[in-house]
């Protein structure tokens, strides 16, 4: 490797290098340090969030010796580099992570003879959790210190941050590119059951986690003209883009440490800054205030996250947004590369690059511009490279979610680009003309440019099929699909190959050992693992399944449930103000059952909370026709229902959705008449650290989208890994996680994908019959039972049932869905050791849906990329 470094001084280098810590004692003194000189501090005024940043601080001082090894290592052997483009990462927090993935590995001889040092096996948390301990601080509410990093909406910024986990465990040398938003998904609020939007300004305290590289500026153009002065009028020939706005991307990097690796890699996050350079225009019409305004602006470009799931809004800044970051990412990639002195013709030999949905296809453009304006190649070698060196995840056949840009707004903004599309499109068409000449629409429906009124619209999602080399769903049945629905016609222009499936996953490390420390403790005693390998190899849970009809691991397996839900029981209070809602006394017999994630009637919350009207009224019912408590308790024993996710904040029926659920919990939490058997709780502000805490106490979760609507979800697999049960329909990767641990120990209900289509046809053409239980709910609902001061509150949502076709087929499933929670609640309070059997088996066989997994499946299959380890 290079160096600027003399030989003769590196002696001296060497003797100073920084070092490690390795004990709990070593730990003190580098937080003691960071006390004094990095937060000028001292002994008498460190609190808990000082305690925080001390901490981070030190971690991250090991962190950084790893992550620079890391580079370096990874530059020496010069094998291929992954890049994973993604506008959202949705982080969480870092700290409790970072200390369990420092775990180094261990031979079994050191287990339990050194127990406070870091490679003693299991015990990095607990050796810094004592240690913090004896500094005077809670080592749980050190952590709680910690903002979330929001950077995403859901299950697709989710997916990112898992990914980067396991790219890091499994040391390919890849890294993330996105966004340094300044503002994360807002915060929620719920005011008189109303969602309100607050900024979530995350950045307020020094964020330990990020190093801001500010050497590393990438001047972005935006508007302008194209100057063809000097490449005459031939088309494909390298001409000049003359900007007409430029603003700096700066790179902000956070390190991600692999688990039982020394591996450390690389989050590149861009941000937004004013350029120094002067803009005469502005200094000769002596207007100095407008200048400076404008300066700011560019600021505004990476502010904000936009909080819209599985919806897109066409919006200029967004589009902004999406090309600072491919250029910045690009330029920076490309940088890299040339940095090798190879030719071009092995960039996709060197480089994949992921694009983590059409957010990122820009950069396949931009790659198309730089090598042929700028490297002066040949269009179709440049073009040769470019789709060698692509790859593209679809997350939604859902046409709302799906990118389309105006090409007016487009060509404002990026005008050279708009040019480089026409050009790929007419070379696309031109070769599919050739290959199908008898099939006259094919080419109208497959162009990147579709013929829309009143304009014309880029396809996005086109666009990134044609610059790919290959094209994955996110579970089976979503890859089955996309194959059959919106990219039928690119299956036959390029065959059945260029499509595949990679089922999604979720890291085992934050998703099991820190989320819910009491159950993998139990797992690692229980299959004698106590050096946590089996967070690598998730197929060792298999030896759990001996365990499932054994009474007293059963009782130890119910015991971590109940310390879960009483951790859930406390947030939920705290979170009321400090009063309880759900009835501690009785929380071993009382069902939890969840539905956390964003709010949106494909994933139909709708029809969980008329499933919770439904539930009541039949209790109120038997009350009134003389029924004895006990006995309604017989049919509907205990069980808290509990919701919780955001709204976009546009979203007019998911934000009527959440207000529903909370005047349902006004009136039925109120109800002395029912003695507490059900409650319902809308838990405010769902995002990564509240997940957490909220997974791991659920007896049942529910993932009841229309089939065919949810790509794959990836909470299912969470609430699996911790010994929850589902309720759920046949959609996304419910298909697969079914297979996985056996249709005995899943709720499956509902009509499947392939009968939705005639469902809405019918629901079109002849009214919708309701089933009587829905109708009695919605007659309820529109009587104003839950809204007296203005009973036509909900009408929006009755009359999409009722009168608009009900797209989301609740009355079709509904009488299924009703059925089947009677099931589980049966099987939950007469059969306890059968319910604890299935959690047990669930556990045991969802290694499947570890991340590791799905990121060798990327690495082999699309990437062909090589882990680099470290050397040992
Ligand atoms: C989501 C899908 O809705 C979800 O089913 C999937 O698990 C997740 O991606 C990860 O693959 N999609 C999105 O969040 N957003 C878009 C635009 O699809």
């Amino acid at each position: 490797i290079d160096t600027m470094i003399p030989l003769q001084s590196r002696e001296i280098w060497n003797k100073h290098r920084v070092k490690k810590f390795n004990t709990g004692d070593e730990f003190q003194e580098k937080f003691i340090s960071h006390v004094e000189w990095t937060l000028a501090r001292s002994l008498y005024n460190c609190d808990d969030l000082a305690a925080y940043q001390a901490t981070s601080e030190s971690v991250r001082d090991n962190l950084v010796i790893d992550w620079n090894k890391t580079q370096q290592r990874q530059t020496a052997r010069d094998s291929k580099r992954v890049y994973y483009l993604s506008l959202e990462f949705l982080m969480g927090r870092a700290l409790d992570n970072a200390i369990i993935n420092m775990q180094t590995d261990t031979s079994e001889k050191d287990v339990g003879e050194t127990k406070e040092t870091l490679t003693s096996g299991n015990t990095s948390r607990e050796m810094i959790k004592n240690a913090i301990g004896q500094l005077g601080f809670n080592f749980e509410d050190v952590l709680e210190q910690e903002p979330d990093a929001a950077l995403g909406n859901g299950g697709l910024g989710r997916l990112a941050a898992c990914f980067v986990d396991s790219m890091a465990t499994g040391d390919y040398p890849a890294w993330g590119y996105g966004l340094r938003y300044q503002y994360g998904i807002f915060a929620q609020k719920i005011i008189n059951g109303y969602q309100v939007e607050t900024p979530d300004y995350w950045l307020n305290f020094a964020n330990p986690w990020e190093v801001e590289r500010s050497e590393i500026q990438v001047p972005i153009n935006f508007y302008g003209y194209v100057d063809r002065a000097q490449s005459g009028s031939s088309t494909l020939a390298p001409v000049d883009w003359i900007g007409g706005e430029r603003v700096l991307a700066v790179a902000y990097d956070m390190p991600i440490p692999g688990f039982k690796t020394s591996t450390v890699n690389n989050l590149r996050l861009w941000s937004a800054k004013p350029t120094t350079e002067f803009d005469f225009s502005k200094f000769n019409s002596g207007d100095y205030k407008n200048s400076v305004e404008q300066q700011q602006r560019a600021e505004s470009i990476t502010a904000v996250l936009y909080p819209n799931d599985n919806f897109e809004q066409g919006k200029e800044l967004r589009l902004k947004q999406q090309y600072f970051w491919c250029a910045a990412s690009l330029h920076d990639i490309v940088r890299r590369f040339k940095k090798s002195r190879r030719p071009w013709s092995e960039f996709p030999d060197q480089i994949a690059i992921q694009l983590n949905d059409t957010h990122p296809t820009l950069a396949v453009v931009e790659l198309q511009r730089v090598l042929v304006d700028l490297e002066k190649l040949d269009w179709h070698e440049a073009w040769d490279i470019v789709t060698k060196t692509f790859a593209y995840t679809n997350h939604t056949v859902m046409q709302e979610a799906l990118e389309k840009w105006p090409i007016g707004l487009f060509g404002r903004l990026l005008p050279r680009h708009l040019e480089i599309i026409f050009d790929i499109n007419w070379f696309f068409l031109k070769a599919v003309e050739e290959k199908f000449q008898h099939d006259v629409d094919l080419l109208g429906r497959v162009s990147i440019i579709e013929e829309a009124s009143p304009e014309r619209q880029i396809r996005m999602a086109f666009l990134a099929i044609v610059g790919s080399h290959k094209v994955n769903g996110v579970a089976e049945l979503h890859s089955d699909l996309i194959k059959t629905t919106i990219f039928q016609d690119f299956v036959k222009i390029y065959g059945p190959n260029k499509f595949t499936n990679v089922t999604n996953g979720i890291t085992p490390r934050r998703w099991l050992k820190q989320a819910n420390p009491k159950l993998a403790q139990l797992i690692s005693d229980t299959i004698d693992d106590r050096a946590d390998n089996y967070l690598l190899d998730m197929s060792k849970l298999t030896a759990l399944a001996k365990f499932a009809e054994d009474e007293t691991f059963q009782s130890k397996w119910n015991d971590v449930k109940q310390f879960n839900k009483l951790r859930l029981a406390d947030l939920i209070k705290k979170l009321n103000g400090g009063v309880d809602i759900i009835e501690r006394d009785h929380i071993r017999n009382t069902l939890f059952d969840i539905q956390v994630k964003r709010i949106h009637e494909y994933k139909r919350q709708q029809m969980n909370i008329f499933g919770v009207i439904y539930r009541y009224l039949s209790m109120k019912e038997m009350l009134s026709s003389g029924s004895s408590i006990e006995e309604v308790a017989e049919k509907y024993p205990r069980k808290v229902s509990i919701f919780g996710g955001k709204s976009a904040p546009g979203y007019y029926m998911a934000k009527l959705i959440i207000k529903l659920i909370n005047s349902v919990g006004d009136v039925i939490n109120k109800d002395d008449e029912i003695k507490d058997l059900l409650k319902v709780v809308f838990i405010p502000d769902y995002n990564v650290s509240k997940a957490e805490i909220i997974i791991p106490a659920s007896d049942l979760s529910e993932h009841i989208s229309t089939a065919g609507t949810e790509a794959s979800g990836t909470s299912n697999m969470k609430f699996v890994m911790n010994g929850g049960l589902i309720i759920g329909t046949v959609d996304g990767a419910n298909v697969e996680i079914t297979r996985e641990i056996g249709e005995d120990n899943i709720f499956l209900f509902g009509n499947l994908s392939e009968n939705v289509d005639e469902l809405r046809f019918n629901h079109q053409y002849h009214s919708t019959k309701l089933p009587e239980s829905l109708n009695k709910v919605l007659n309820v609902i529109e009587s104003g039972a839950f809204s007296p001061e203005n009973p036509s509150e909900f009408k929006a949502l009755t009359d999409s049932v009722k009168y608009h076709g009900d797209y989301y087929l609740v009355s079709d499933d509904f009488d299924s869905y009703v059925a089947t929670q009677e099931l589980v609640d049966q099987v939950y309070h007469k059969d306890k050791a059968a319910w604890l059997k299935k959690s047990i088996l669930s556990v045991a066989n969802v290694g499947f849906f570890s991340s590791d997994r799905c990121i060798e499946e990327y690495a082999d299959t699309i990437w062909n990329a090589e882990p680099v380890k470290p050397e040992t």
